[in-house]
């Protein structure tokens, strides 16, 4: 059986169905697997009602409800089987659409995962939307928000761009709807639909260009010097997709120029990115990195329903209110990032680390921490801990690093992971970004054991680090 095998056998599955449950993840991809199932399967004919859980575990599980609908697990499941099995769910009432690792259970509920079959690089949005378009080849307009979801969950971070079926089969089909708009050699910028260029330039260190990244003055006056005319005659900053193709050419060679001259490569000056020509200019729904963006903060915020709304189309009061939300988000982002460099973090050999109790809510720690990074020293991956509101034992473990670390040997998924087991804790997430909960007793003895495991990623690749 191959994964088209497996794509089909789930379609089937579902058609059989005479009532559906999706149980999905809150993230952006997790948000846009539930709008493209529900909207595939409502399509179809067949009833159906979603729950979004912010991780599937035992404090969770009784928000799946026991009933007789066919119970798809979407963007999460794959890892969590043991806990359907002790809730003895049955085999044909479970179908897990996952990307994460597959944990081995007796009971073989039916999967569809792309990791077994190599592909590394599609999120489960990608698999929900290869599904749909099984159910009817109609649901061509669901592609938009597989690859907002796939680059929601940094399917296109590493290679600059989605690839294997991601690009191949979603974004064309994205193409060919004419709701997706693919610019190759796009400036690797975020915001370039809602923020001043120079922004934009100054808050990007992805390359991390001397001078500017970091430096929004030192940005403004870049740009200034190449004459590119920054504002409109009211005074509104001009955004990067507003610049003509001559300005952003102007503006990528100049780039280039600096990179080279200071010896740092141009590897990640460029990427393919993604546009959605038929959203309105300047929002954040214009690309899916920021529309991601809008979708993660709705579902930090527990308001993941709201994230659907928009991806179903509601462009009224659901929008207005994931914009609140999503200022909302920043402010408190930016606040936590003044936090983090006002106390200061403590540094170990191969990593450092700082407690932020229970000041800031669990699900934007990880943002606030890899936000940090780029302000404190980013050749050692940071690791942030604080409290769980459910669970006074429990601590919250995030870490971030660099892609720069990350090519140095650094898998932080891995490194979390193991230390967790050790301590009867879970762990998981990417080489770049991972995370883990850990009981609030051995915090102290967890970070000297990361600390230590991250030592031995660093002296296998054989660099010298720091
Ligand atoms: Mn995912």
């Amino acid at each position: 059986m191959g994964f088209c095998d497996d794509v089909k056998a789930a379609a089937e599955h579902i058609t059989a169905a005479h009532e559906v449950t999706i149980i999905s993840h809150i993230d952006a991809d997790g948000i846009s697997c539930e709008t493209i199932l529900s909207q595939a399967i409502s399509r179809y004919g067949i009833p159906v009602r979603s729950v979004f859980v912010r991780q599937l575990e035992p404090l969770t599980m009784p928000q799946v409800p026991s009933d007789s609908s066919l119970k798809i697990f979407s963007d999460l499941g794959a890892g969590q089987q043991n806990l359907l099995e002790e809730r003895k769910f049955s085999k044909n009432e479970i179908l897990i659409v996952d990307h994460h690792v597959s944990q081995p259970c007796p009971t073989e509920y039916e999967q569809v995962n792309c990791l077994p079959y190599g592909h590394t690089r599609m999120s489960a949005a990608g698999i929900c939307y290869l599904i749909a378009k099984q159910l009817d080849t109609a649901n061509i307009d669901l592609a938009k928000l597989a690859v907002v979801g796939n680059v929601g969950d940094m399917m296109a971070r590493e290679t600059c761009g989605l690839v294997g079926p991601a690009r191949d089969v979603i974004v064309e089909d994205g193409i060919r709807h004419r709701s997706v708009e693919v610019r190759k050699k796009d400036l690797n910028c975020y915001g370039t639909a809602t923020r001043p260029v120079y922004l934009s330039l100054a808050y990007n260190d992805d390359p991390f260009v001397k001078g500017i990244s970091n430096n929004p003055e030192g940005a403004k006056q870049f740009l200034k010097r190449l004459g590119i005319v920054q504002q409109a005659p009211t005074g509104r900053w001009y955004v990067w997709e507003e610049l003509s193709v001559e300005d952003k050419r102007t503006i990528i060679s100049a780039l280039a120029e600096q990179l080279i001259a200071n010896g740092d490569s141009v590897d990640r000056l460029l990427a393919e990115t993604y546009g959605f020509p038929d959203e309105i200019p300047r929002t954040p729904l214009r690309n899916a990195q920021e529309y991601a963006t809008l979708l993660n903060s709705c579902g930090r915020w527990s308001k993941p329903a709201l994230g659907g709304a928009i991806l179903r189309g509601d462009r009224g009061t659901a929008y207005r209110e994931a914009e609140h939300m999503l200022k909302n988000h920043r402010a408190i982002i930016r606040d936590l990032l003044q936090f983090i460099i006002e106390t200061g973090v403590h540094e170990l050999e191969n990593l450092q680390y700082l407690n932020v109790g229970n000041r800031y809510p669990d699900t934007i720690v990880g943002i606030g921490a890899g936000m940090a990074l780029s302000k404190l020293n980013s050749a050692k991956p940071i690791l942030i801990m604080c409290e769980v509101p459910e669970d006074p034992n429990l601590t919250k473990i995030s870490m971030r690093t660099t892609e720069r670390v990350v090519g140095r040997g650094i898998d932080l998924q891995q490194a979390l992971n193991d230390a967790a087991k050790e301590y009867g804790g879970g762990g998981g997430g990417h080489k770049i970004a991972a995370g883990a909960y850990i009981p609030k007793p051995a915090e102290q003895e967890f970070i000297i054991r990361v600390n230590k495991i991250l030592g031995e990623q660093f002296a296998a690749q054989g660099s010298d680090h720091c």
